[in-house]
């Protein structure tokens, strides 16, 4: 059977769509924090992020934290009352709404899965990144954030999960505080490529592509020289957060970032990829980076099936 393997960014009207980041309680917040694009912190009173120049936070006070809580997601979009005009800020009307947020507290936990929801009424495409708590943060921790997720999943059009554990295989003996910051870095980094190469009519195509997965996982590649692509696949297939069966994978979503992105590079790089993830649909994009030099970047996010 002929697999189905389509480019994006590549419809008649490059037309770009509208974008913005919004991040959800503490770690969201941090995660946004040098976002280029337009983008909002939306946090409870004590969320400590540090204030930022460029960024907008919307603070919810405790009563409008447990409104937004205690409400049903579908409820919560048809009401007007203070917390719901706050959330309503925060998303905006952008084509593309980036959620961030890290599951295992209370505010990213417990409002996240009603905002993606509202988020849908407001945005063509809502994807939630959502980082998960560490093991050495304990089973209460993690047993609230497995609990948020899938109400997440459900409302989303797609979720990226990152098991902050993954981290340890990347960057082992890390800080906390240095190994959330690179966490940060990671994160953004889907948002950021994607930002980049979709156009509006890709959002439509898009919408359709990510029904049939349950949850996103990132892997990233460099490499250089000759084969620089080789290099670049190899080293993105060993993400720490590829830990199903590849046969699982219904989605995967390629940039190939590069000075010069030609026919010859993508096909090297779908050649080495599209054999590895027999199940899945692909949907590709290449773009150029004056700045890469002689070095190929991969961003490949694997959709697994339920
Ligand atoms: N990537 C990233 N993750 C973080 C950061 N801070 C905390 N986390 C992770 O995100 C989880 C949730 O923490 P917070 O975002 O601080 O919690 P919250 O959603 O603000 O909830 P409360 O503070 O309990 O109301 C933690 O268990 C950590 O695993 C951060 O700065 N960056
Ligand atoms: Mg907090």
């Amino acid at each position: 059977m002929a697999r189905d393997i389509l480019p994006l960014g590549v419809s008649d009207g490059k037309e770009r769509p509208r974008l913005r980041a919004v991040g959800i309680g503490g770690a969201g917040c941090n995660t946004i924090a040098s976002c280029p694009f337009d983008s909002v912190s939306l946090c409870s009173a004590r969320d400590s992020c540090a204030p930022h120049p460029y960024h907008r936070r919307v603070v919810l006070d405790d009563d409008s934290v447990r409104m937004v809580r205690s409400m049903s997601p579908r409820l919560l979009s048809s009401m007007d009352n203070r917390a719901v005009r706050a959330v309503k800020e925060a998303l905006g009307d952008s084509d593309i709404l980036f959620l961030f947020t890290g599951l295992g507290g209370e505010t990213g936990s417990h409002l996240t899965p009603g905002i993606a929801h509202f988020a849908r009424r407001q945005s063509e495409l809502v994807v939630v990144s959502a980082a998960m708590p560490f093991s050495v943060e304990g089973p209460c921790r993690r047993d609230t954030a497995e609990k948020a997720l899938p109400g997440i999943i459900q409302a989303a059009h797609a979720t990226i999960t990152y098991p902050n554990d993954g981290l340890l295989k990347l960057t082992p003996n890390l800080p906390l505080r240095r190994a959330f910051r690179v966490m940060d870095t990671i994160m953004l980094f889907p948002a950021m490529e994607l930002a980049q190469v979709l156009t509006r009519a890709d959002l439509n195509t898009l919408r359709g592509d990510l029904s049939g997965v349950d949850n996103f996982r990132l892997g990233i590649g460099e490499g250089g020289g000759m084969n620089g692509e080789v290099q670049a696949v190899t080293e993105a297939f060993t993400s720490p957060w590829f830990d199903q069966p590849l046969e699982k994978v219904v989605l995967a979503i390629i940039v190939v970032i590069g000075s010069e992105i030609d026919q010859y590079t993508l096909k090297a790089v779908l050649d080495r990829i599209v054999p590895r993830v027999p199940n899945a649909k692909i949907r590709y994009a290449g773009r150029t980076d004056p700045e890469a030099g002689d070095r190929v970047r991969l961003m490949l996010l694997l959709g697994f099936a339920p």
